[in-house]
């Protein structure tokens, strides 16, 4: 077939909602579009692992260390299970791994901010979570199959820590005033990260075009980030807490709420790198990958001596 032929029949599976598979032919810049968001979104959730990973010590009880460290492990799962995905698409582990350790590579811009207090935990888990799952319930019907149904796992494990975060913001919500207070401080701090991560504004979205178009994506930056502001909202009150957002407005023609946009600058900047925790999430990871490198040694070991075992 030539390529005219190859492109009606990838046209035709998107057509019908049919999943383009590895050994599909598929455009080049597909191909390229997905290696650049699945990694990116493989990167995020293994440096999300750092902020967390840090308070697993420090967990106010041992049922609260148990489920943080459940979590903490079901994220680097995730990084696992998108690693692959991405690797179907003819790019190496090693040189995804290498784009990240070097700085060359984005991973989600949330992760740049500090865990000061427990109630960031909370926070996380209730809104960044709660982000995640908003955005990737839409990526569980993306075109390419492996990272559909590496979503569906994900999403059903995303659940499970949005409901961590809530129950232990509910727990300081609901406890002494010092306890409220460190609730609302959190919520201060982590609402416009949070904003931040569904991406830049439509308009000025490079990629959503061709996303959209090839159903990577289903929905823009915008209608998920005001998705996630409607629905989080409510808890907030149910929280007896308040949106750090002064022009937070229900909106009853468009059914939804008006709110600030989140400092574009600043996500710029932390996208460059120079945000508050760029340089150290990055030392840590390389840290944990220098340290790694015998666990690596010793797989890569016994893979090869396989063969030989079976043999005799
Ligand atoms: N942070 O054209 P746009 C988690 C970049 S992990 C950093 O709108 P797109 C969790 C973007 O890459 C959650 N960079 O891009 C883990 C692009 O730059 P390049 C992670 C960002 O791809 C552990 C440029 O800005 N989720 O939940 O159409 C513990 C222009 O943007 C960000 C995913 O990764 C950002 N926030 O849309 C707890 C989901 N936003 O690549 C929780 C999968 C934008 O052209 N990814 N950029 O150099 C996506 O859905 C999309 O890639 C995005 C961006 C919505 C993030």
């Amino acid at each position: 077939m030539d390529t005219a032929k190859f492109e009606e029949v990838f046209e035709a599976k998107l057509a019908k909602n049919d999943f383009i598979e590895p050994k599909d032919w598929m455009p080049e810049n597909y191909r390229k579009h997905l290696i650049r968001q699945v990694s990116q979104h493989a990167h995020s959730e293994i440096v999300g692992m750092l902020p967390e990973g840090n308070w697993i010590t420090r967990a106010p009880s041992l049922r609260a260390k148990l489920v943080l460290l459940a979590k903490v492990q079901d994220e680097g799962g995730h990084g696992l299970y998108l690693y692959t995905a991405a690797e179907s698409l003819g790019i190496s582990r090693d040189e995804m791994l290498n784009a990240l350790l070097t700085g060359k590579a984005k991973y989600s811009s949330i992760f740049n901010y500090p865990t000061l207090t427990w109630a960031d935990i909370g926070a996380i888990g209730w809104l960044v979570d709660g982000a995640a799952i908003m955005n990737q319930v839409m990526l569980q019907r993306s075109s390419y199959g492996p990272y559909s149904r590496a979503m569906v796992r994900i999403c059903k494990e995303e659940s499970f820590h949005q409901r961590q975060g809530y129950e232990s913001i509910t727990h300081l919500a609901f406890g002494t005033p010092e306890q409220k207070a460190m609730a609302q401080d959190a919520l201060n701090r982590w609402w416009f990260p949070t904003l931040m991560m569904f991406g830049p504004p439509d308009r000025e979205s490079p990629n959503s075009e061709n996303a959209l178009k090839w159903r990577i994506k289903r929905e823009t930056n915008d209608q998920l980030r005001q998705r996630f502001v409607n629905q989080t909202v409510k808890q907030v009150e149910y929280l007896g807490l308040t949106v750090p957002d002064k022009h937070l407005k229900w909106n009853e023609a468009k059914q939804g709420y008006d709110f600030s946009e989140p400092d574009w600058d600043e996500f710029k900047n932390v996208i460059k790198g120079n945000g508050i925790c760029n340089k150290e999430r990055l030392a840590s990871r390389n840290k944990a990958h220098s340290e790694g490198a015998w666990v690596r040694a010793a797989a890569e070991a016994y893979g090869k001596k396989q063969p030989e075992k079976e043999a005799a």
